[in-house]
């Protein structure tokens, strides 16, 4: 019998957030695995100019089916419009991309403009 890989996704497409708040990105398997799972993230930022990107992998240990992490979204006083960030889900290990594999975060800037 084939062997069929669970599959690995966020639970949500997009996501919106204010300056100061905290966001917690949630990604699913869609079933337990008896072996490792890895999957590959990167996340763009587009803050108004400011562009970053960051990479690392998520890990599921056997039997786990979720894994969250929790980022704050520094305040600040600059009125510099509201920023995106794109999280993207790739190569995984153990299993195969469902949807969504990507995410759209919306940071809104809470600072009036004079
Ligand atoms: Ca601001």
């Amino acid at each position: 019998m084939p062997v069929i890989l669970p599959t690995v996704q966020f639970t949500a497409s997009s996501y919106t957030v204010t300056e100061g708040d905290s966001v917690t990105i949630t990604v699913t398997l869609s079933s337990p695995s008896t072996q490792m799972v890895t999957v590959g993230y990167t996340v763009q930022v587009n803050d108004n100019g400011i562009l970053g990107a960051e990479t690392g992998t998520i890990e599921f240990h056997p039997g786990e089916t979720t894994k969250s992490a929790t980022f704050i979204i520094q305040d600040d006083t600059c009125c510099q419009g509201n920023g995106t960030a794109l999280v993207v889900l790739d190569n995984p290990m153990g299993a195969t991309l469902g949807s969504p594999s990507s995410m759209t975060i919306t940071v809104l800037d809470n600072d009036i403009c004079p």
